[in-house]
């Protein structure tokens, strides 16, 4: 074998750097060990401090990475290691900390169980609330800048509490039922559960590594984690978040996928499970005596016509086989039709939950962000309306028919849309671009844009979610230093702002509790 000159020189470079990139590889193993792994964990999938995975931090810059790591992070125990450790050896954490495990971390029946905490007198709760608010019209605003929640009264716009989570919740609040109680989830994996009356943590427990979301029961006696890693789902007793079951994601074959989310399911008493890495959809029941096809499901049934039918036993798994994937999804209101599509579909499926297949096509363009579809009627039909992650435009969509009748055109893209049952207007942000600072006020009565509404210029102002009887609705200034901005929800017009920060999601007990169609599930 014949080597260039030129080879040989790139042979030796390789064969001199090797060892020094080991080194530092090296170096940057025990760099972690020594400073990070007390709080972080060693194998960096949290502990006191947050999970440090690319998964887990796929919202935090490297740059902003690099700067905590320097300067440490205020108001938490975080210290700065700008002192202690060179711009290298800073520089090599970051990319350590942004590199992916080569192994599906385990997180078990065991460890779970540690980390379960119960602060409450579970039997001797009060029995009335504290506070003289209505408790069905609290707002639970989520303040991800400082990693708080505020609690609101949703007559007067005061605080009424403000305690500090876990880090990054993600998703929305989940209630019990009776909106006494609410459940977070973390995207490291905690799920926690507080008293509305006392405003005080009932229980928590880490169910996992990286967290999606949770779902409550109708009957608030189940509270369901759905995770990316590990690739669990967790059953737990909402009484005090002890574990009832949990279910590897895998499908026949031992393919083993993330969950995308869960959702309750309210009229079929079941959760649904959207799955990332495997073309199905999973339907859990939680009847007490569930049949191999759940109860009441299923009209004109015959034996064989069902692709996917519950197993036996308690919490029965049904498997619905898919066409595509499902990252983002829509349930009609009486959860008998699934709307999703995968991020790259050029179409969406929609999935007939009773007979447990895909019954027809959705039109789509340019990436609808279904999740945050809202519904109402209009002009004698049931109309899905949701913004466009990279359009913009609200496509409006005939329930019955999968059609879109009308494509609103916005100031661009957008992420969240909410409706309530007493006002005619819905709204939705322009989420990305120049303009993410306007939200648009539609009639749904004409489905024309009435109103643009600029609350904080240059700003990205977000998410809206209406009080109880739909008079006001709140939007969300997401900045360090911001505010919810409180618009009377007839006349348009700015009544309040309330200091927050980083409010990014706000979700009021009556409507949530009541699966209003204009807000989210
Ligand atoms: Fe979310 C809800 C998925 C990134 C803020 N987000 C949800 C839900 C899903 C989802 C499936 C519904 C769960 C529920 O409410 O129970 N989100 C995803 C993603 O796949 C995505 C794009 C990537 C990811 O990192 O997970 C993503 N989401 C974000 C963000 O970057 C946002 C804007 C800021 C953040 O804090 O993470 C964000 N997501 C939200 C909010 C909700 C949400 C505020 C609740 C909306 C509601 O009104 O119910």
């Amino acid at each position: 074998m014949k080597i260039s000159v030129f080879s040989a020189c790139i042979l030796l470079l390789a064969i001199m750097i090797a060892p020094r990139a080991q080194a530092q590889a090296a170096g940057v193993k025990e760099n972690y060990l020594e400073h990070c792994s007390d709080c972080h964990g060693p194998e960096r999938l949290g502990a006191m401090g947050t999970v440090l995975l690319p998964g887990n931090l796929g919202r935090l810059k490297k740059g902003e990475a690099k700067n905590i790591i320097t300067n440490g992070r205020p108001a938490t125990q975080m210290p700065g290691y700008g002192e202690i450790l060179s711009d290298d050896e800073i520089n090599a954490l970051v990319e350590y900390v942004y590199s992916s495990l080569d192994y599906v971390p385990e997180w078990g029946l065991d460890k779970i169980n540690e980390s379960r905490e119960i602060l409450q007198d579970l039997d001797n709760l009060p029995s009335k609330p504290l506070h003289n608010a209505d408790p069905l019209n609290l707002f639970v605003v989520v303040e991800t800048g400082d990693h708080h929640v505020s609690i609101l009264d949703g007559d007067t716009f005061e605080k009424l509490a403000r305690f500090e989570t876990h880090y990054a919740l993600h998703g929305g609040a989940k209630y019990s039922p009776d909106g006494r109680f609410v459940y977070f989830g973390s995207r490291d994996g905690w799920v926690t559960k507080h008293d509305l009356y006392t405003f005080e943590l009932v229980a928590e427990v880490r169910v996992g590594i990286n967290l999606r979301n949770i779902a409550v029961s109708s009957d608030g006696r189940y509270v369901m984690a759905a995770n990316y890693l590990p690739h669990t789902l967790v059953l737990m007793d909402s009484k005090d978040l002890s574990v009832l079951k949990m279910f590897d994601i895998v499908d026949d074959k031992g393919k083993s996928s993330r969950a995308s989310a869960v959702y309750n399911a309210p009229p079929r008493e079941s959760f649904l499970i959207a799955l990332k890495d495997i073309p199905e959809l999973w339907e859990i029941s939680y009847m007490d005596n569930p049949k191999p096809v759940a109860r009441g499901l299923v009209h004109n049934y015959k034996p064989g016509q069902l692709e996917g039918a519950f197993d036996f036993g308690p919490f029965p798994l049904r498997r619905i086989k898919l066409d595509d994937y499902l990252d983002d999804f829509f349930f009609d209101q009486d959860y008998r039709t699934a709307f999703g599509a995968a991020r790259n579909a050029k179409k969406g499926q929609v999935v007939n939950l009773n007979v447990g297949r895909k019954v027809g096509d959705l039109e789509l363009s340019s990436m609808p962000h279904l999740g945050s579809g809202i519904t109402f009627e209009y002009q004698g039909r049931r109309v899905l309306a949701t913004p466009h992650l990279k359009e913009g435009a609200v496509s409006v969509i005939d329930m019955q028919t999968w059609k879109t009748i009308k494509r609103i055109e916005t100031m661009g893209p957008g992420f969240f849309m909410r409706g309530h049952e007493n006002s005619p207007y819905a709204w939705v942000d322009v989420f990305f671009g120049p303009n993410k600072d306007v939200l648009h006020v539609i009639d749904t009565r004409t489905l024309e844009i009435i109103k643009t509404i600029n609350p904080a210029p240059g700003k990205t102002n977000a998410h809206v979610e209406f009080d109880r009887d739909g008079s006001h609705a709140l939007v969300s200034v997401w900045e360090m230093d911001g505010w919810v901005v409180v618009y009377d929800a007839v006349t348009l017009e700015e009544v309040k702002r309330i200091p927050m920060k980083k409010p990014v999601g706000k979700y009021n007990v009556f409507n949530k509790i009541n699966y209003s169609a204009g807000t989210s599930h």
